[in-house]
């Protein structure tokens, strides 16, 4: 590894699986929905620039991100295909939106009218959203659409190019909510396409709605979870209807290794005690980098066997039972593959009773990224 850093503890990001997931997914579409890599909170902790190159050359078509601060992190990397703003970035963010040619969402008539107030460099393009019951942002009524479509009508320098919603429910066995956002937006759309003659970009579904309704995905999808190889959920995972590889690892080495004694206590608060004699590792790990203390009592991979963590996980480090010695610098793997074996994100977030999505996340800038399998 040609890593400069001097802690023994990284997360890898195998950019073989993005490219994998992406066309897995590409496949299972028809041709006339394209592929919207959602890269938002640095690419769901996989690093929102490496992971954005990656899907853009494995097909992905425009890139999707929370925040305008995130969408201009891309273009200082060079990137400039379609980026969309998902979330509501206030009126005073239009002038340099517009300036990098970046997407906003939007769906206030007073947010068109405060814009209306700015000099744009350039036309701004958006995205309207509506709420067909994710219950989040959006417009929800047919007046409200009417209202908006006239206002948008008066200011030429806003684009629309785009309409979307965002499905509550996608990943659950039962359908029926799903199908009632759906007969919502079709509504809408009814309406939008009596008032609107120009072509627009329209988009419903994220990862679970992709993979498990492909053929009713208008113009786009939004595929965020699945990208990283992740299922939105168990039932999503239960269905297989597309296989996919987790990108994420997150690995450390043994820094120091010592054999207790019976009865000897292992960190802060003595809550764990050794019951015979012991082999006990410390990795350098620990709850500042995002590694809760929440997680003791989950196993980790070291010579390809599972060993606990025991004792308090501490700021910077953590303790594991070893089944035997090991040599200062053996591998540990918190999250991946390790000879064979495997922790999986859906164990972590089992533990700590979340979801997947959150533990990529929830690992901070702290641990370095370091990218392996780098597809043309
Ligand atoms: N589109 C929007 C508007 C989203 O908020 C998200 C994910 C996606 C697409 C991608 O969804 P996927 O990762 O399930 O494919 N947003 C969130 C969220 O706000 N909390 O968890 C996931």
């Amino acid at each position: 590894m040609k890593a400069s850093f001097y802690r023994d503890t990284w997360a890898e990001i195998d950019l073989s699986a993005i490219d994998h997931n992406i066309r897995q997914m590409a496949e299972k579409l028809p041709d006339t929905s394209d592929i919207i890599a959602i890269v938002k909170a640095d690419g769901y902790g996989h690093g929102s620039v490496a992971v954005a190159k990656q899907a853009l050359k494995a097909g992905a078509k425009a890139l999707g991100v929370a925040l305008l601060e995130e969408a201009l992190e891309l273009r200082k990397a060079q990137i400039d295909v379609p980026i969309l703003v998902l979330g509501w970035v206030p009126p005073r963010g239009a002038p340099v939106a517009a300036e990098h040619d970046i997407t906003l969402t939007f769906f206030q008539e007073e947010w068109l009218e405060e814009i209306s107030s700015y000099t744009l460099p350039k036309p701004l393009k958006v995205h309207m959203k509506w709420d067909t019951g994710m219950g989040r942002i959006g417009l929800r009524t047919e007046s409200e659409l009417r209202d908006i479509l006239y206002a948008l009508n008066k200011n030429p320098s806003i684009y629309l190019t785009g309409v979307f919603t965002h499905f509550a429910t996608a990943d659950e066995k039962d359908f029926t909510y799903l199908r009632k956002q759906q007969d919502c937006f079709e509504k809408l759309l009814a309406v939008f396409r009596e008032m609107w003659p120009h072509p627009v970009t329209i988009h419903t579904g994220n990862s679970a709605a992709s993979i498990r309704l492909p053929g009713e995905m208008y113009d786009a999808i939004r595929f965020g979870i699945s990208m990283y190889g992740l299922y939105p959920s168990s039932v999503v995972k239960s269905e297989q209807g597309i296989s996919l590889k987790q990108a994420f690892s997150l690995h450390s080495r043994l820094v120091n290794v010592k054999q207790v004694a019976a009865g000897d206590t292992i960190s802060y608060g003595r809550t764990y005690s050794a019951q015979e004699e012991e082999w006990i590792g410390t990795i350098p790990i620990g709850y500042g980098d995002g590694w809760i203390r929440k997680l003791q009592g989950m196993d980790v991979l070291a010579d390809g066997k599972r060993m606990p963590i025991v004792g308090r996980i501490c700021m910077d480090q953590t303790m594991i039972r070893l089944d035997q010695a090991y040599p200062i610098g053996t591998k540990v793997t918190l999250i991946g593959h390790q000879q064979g074996a495997f922790i999986d994100m859906d164990e972590v977030a089992a533990h700590l009773e979340t979801i997947n999505y959150e533990i990529p996340c929830m690992i901070n800038e702290r641990v370095p990224r370091i990218y392996s399998g780098s597809k043309r």
